[in-house]
């Protein structure tokens, strides 16, 4: 549809839409820097999405049923910011889009969940919101299922552009969304055949609709800028039981010199080419301002939900007590009281059981304890379930005939779990938790870096830890894994000991969700280290004194996970030569940390000769080892500084030093 048959036969959209369009082209503008071409060519989309069928409340930004709506090419973050502020979000003012971009403002380059409660999602990495978008309708579903469609029945709308196609994990998210037929799931493709080195054909003859037929999907192609045809789309798509793809031929960069071009992609900032534009849709307004009718007629679509929104109120207020205190509990987040007494019971009998067990098998055994208990669990494995240890016997496998299962067969995609398990998360309601090998964080990493950074309570189970999984061999054995998730700000990394410290590991994941958290198990048995009872949750504290040094105290071991049974065998040896040491179990820097430094300080005093005993790379653990001043003890590390090799776990041990003899040795040298 032309500029022109769009002025004169909907004017009312096309005033709307431009509106969109030209707070895009003054905040970049303005910003001198940005995305201009994608707003200007979604915005009639977004348009009618706003205007016929997001069901939304911009005065309740949060309220929970409503409809989600998710930028995954985050670069057109300017199309979602003008439509917030449009609609009358009490966040992002006009104030926020003249700071576009700039210190402190909520409106940053690219959408940020923690901003503001409209933005739904943390996009900008191609592929993550597409991916996330998957988790948001699992968890829909879940929660239609358990509280019934008078409370939730939302749909998820995606806006994602060839960028987002193109990354190998929207194969995962479709695929994934297609098995479990999400069909509240609908996404609109900005088809505009351009990215930022040129056409999209210089790499990809992909067809893309006929790839989301293949994995199971509902597929219409539209031109993107006709309203009616938009909406029928739309209205065809909400009752499809298949999920969506809605294929929207758009002109990137509309109506400007730069349409259809590489260079329509990003900011157009030429003050000629912005009047040229803003005259082409007959748009006489000065930058930033929209004439009050429109901003009205926005407004009355900010507030069209209002009135099912105060319905949803008094349906939710027909609720039980206990229903509605539940329902608000799993969305906060929170865990009941029982979680912590049954967690300290569980503790209790295993100290006194002291069972020899991979702390795999241990967590499973902690979520025997923990799945009863939060109904808002939802777990899985990247086809890893018998390795991860992840299911349990209550939980049923979730599936289009199942929606109330709370396991997950994610198939061999990581990447696509953890996205999937990031828009649970910011779904809210549901917990969730999946595996995989540690070694394939690599695969999973993007979107674990953004549960990081999103501040989302997402638990990664990551098995076969170290060498200690023997023969599958180095390409399966982590070796600077622990040191790349140390080294990701708001990452919690937990490596237990036995079966107490999982247990604890597990409580910590379960209450924490400001952020992720990775718990990194053994497949190999370990002893029980914890002999002795506390009811108190000693991983917190992230290191603690395991083993008091007899005598004078010569020396401290270090040491995490499957090596804290080394510092111990050590340690006696040590004792036996007199030498006095300490083993100080360590399941966590981050949490350490954050102990104050008195504590820090009676953990690790400044003296004694210090070992570090990790089936990892040395890399940062030297804050630890010569004291956060530097200079604090004389250091030694017993771990890994290579790839290791396939043999019986035993053997690689031995032939990697990571031996109670070889730490007696290094603790020697340094005395
Ligand atoms: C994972 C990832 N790789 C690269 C980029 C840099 N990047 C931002 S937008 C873009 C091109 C996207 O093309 P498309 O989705 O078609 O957006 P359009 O140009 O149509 O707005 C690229 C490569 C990114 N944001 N994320
Ligand atoms: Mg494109």
């Amino acid at each position: 549809m032309e500029i022109s048959d769009l002025k004169a036969n909907h004017a009312e959209h096309w005033k709307k839409a431009c509106a969109i369009r030209a707070l895009a082209m003054d905040a970049v503008a303005a910003a001198n820097s940005g995305h201009s071409g994608m707003p200007m060519g979604m915005a009639d989309i977004a348009t009618v999405l706003f205007e016929k069928h997001l069901k939304f409340d911009a005065a309740a930004p949060g309220w929970p049923d409503r409809d989600r709506f998710i930028v995954s090419n985050g670069h057109g973050s300017m199309l979602l910011y003008a439509l917030l502020y449009l609609t009358g979000s009490p966040e992002i003012t006009l104030d926020e889009i003249k700071n576009f971009r700039q210190m402190g403002a909520k409106t940053a380059g690219h959408p940020e969940n923690t901003e503001a409660v409209g933005i739904e999602v943390t996009t900008g990495p191609l592929g993550q919101g597409i991916s996330n978008s998957v988790g948001f309708a699992i968890a829909e579903e879940v929660q239609r299922a358990r509280y019934g469609k008078k409370i939730v029945d939302h749909f998820t709308y995606v806006f994602a552009g060839d960028g987002c196609l193109m990354e190998g994990i929207s194969q995962e998210a479709i695929g994934l969304a297609g098995r479990n037929k999400l069909g509240k799931l609908i996404v609109l493709f900005d088809d505009n055949s351009i990215t930022i080195d040129g056409k999209v054909d210089l790499a990809d003859i992909t067809d893309q609709p006929a790839r989301f037929k293949a994995s199971g999907w509902h597929v219409q192609e539209i031109d993107g800028h006709d309203p009616e045809a938009i909406d029928a789309a739309i209205e065809a798509a909400k009752k499809s039981s298949k999920p969506s793809l809605i294929a929207c031929k758009t002109h990137i960069a509309l109506g400007s010199s730069a349409q259809d071009t590489a260079k329509g992609h990003g900011a157009l900032t030429d003050a000629q080419l912005i009047a040229d534009t803003k005259a082409a849709y007959g748009w006489d307004h000065g930058p930033f301002e929209i004439p009050a009718d429109v901003k009205s007629a926005w407004e009355a679509i900010g507030s069209r939900g209002q009135s099912e929104h105060a319905a949803w109120k008094d349906r939710f207020a027909e609720l039980s007590d206990g229903k509605q205190a539940q329902f608000n509990r799993e969305l906060s987040g929170e865990t009941p009281k029982k979680l912590a007494s049954a967690i300290r019971k569980f503790k209790k009998d295993m100290s006194e059981e002291q069972p020899k067990l991979a702390t795999r098998a241990a967590s499973q055994k902690v979520l025997a304890v923990i799945n009863p208990i939060l109904p808002e669990t939802i777990g899985g494995s990247a086809d890893l379930t018998g390795s991860n240890n992840t299911d349990t016997p209550d939980l049923g496998l979730f599936g289009p005939d199942n929606r109330k299962g709370r396991y997950i067969h994610y198939g061999i995609r990581e990447h696509g779990m953890a996205a999937a398990m990031n828009g649970m998360a910011l779904h809210g309601g549901v917990k969730p938790y999946g595996g995989t090998f540690f070694c394939f964080t690599d695969y999973a990493r993007p979107a674990m870096r953004l549960s990081a950074l999103s501040q989302i309570g997402v638990t990664y189970v990551m098995t076969h830890d170290s060498i200690g999984l023997g023969e599958d061999g180095p390409t399966h054995q982590p070796v600077e894994h622990l040191a790349m998730l140390r080294a990701t700000p708001n990452m919690l990394v937990l490596r237990p000991a036995d079966i107490i410290e999982t247990a604890e590991a597990w409580e910590i994941a379960m209450n924490r969700h400001d952020g992720p958290t990775t718990l990194v198990l053994t497949r190999q048995g370990l002893p029980t280290v914890r002999v002795e009872h506390k009811t108190k949750n000693l991983t917190e504290q992230g290191a603690y004194v395991l083993a008091e040094a007899e005598g004078k105290r010569q020396a401290i071991l270090l040491a995490t996970g499957s090596e804290v049974s080394v510092a111990l065998a050590a340690r006696e040896k040590l004792q036996a030569e007199g030498i006095g040491t300490r083993v100080v179990s360590m399941p966590s820097w981050e949490l350490f940390s954050q102990q104050d430094e008195s504590y820090r300080k009676r953990v690790l005093p400044a003296g004694p000769v210090r070992v570090a005993i990790e089936a990892g790379v040395r890399l940062g653990w030297d804050k630890w080892l010569l004291g956060e001043r530097g200079r604090e003890a004389k250091a030694g590390f017993v771990g890994m500084s290579s790839f290791g090799a396939s043999a019986p776990a035993g053997e690689l041990f031995e032939k990697f030093g990571i031996t109670p003899d070889n730490t007696v040795a290094t603790v020697k040298g340094l005395l």
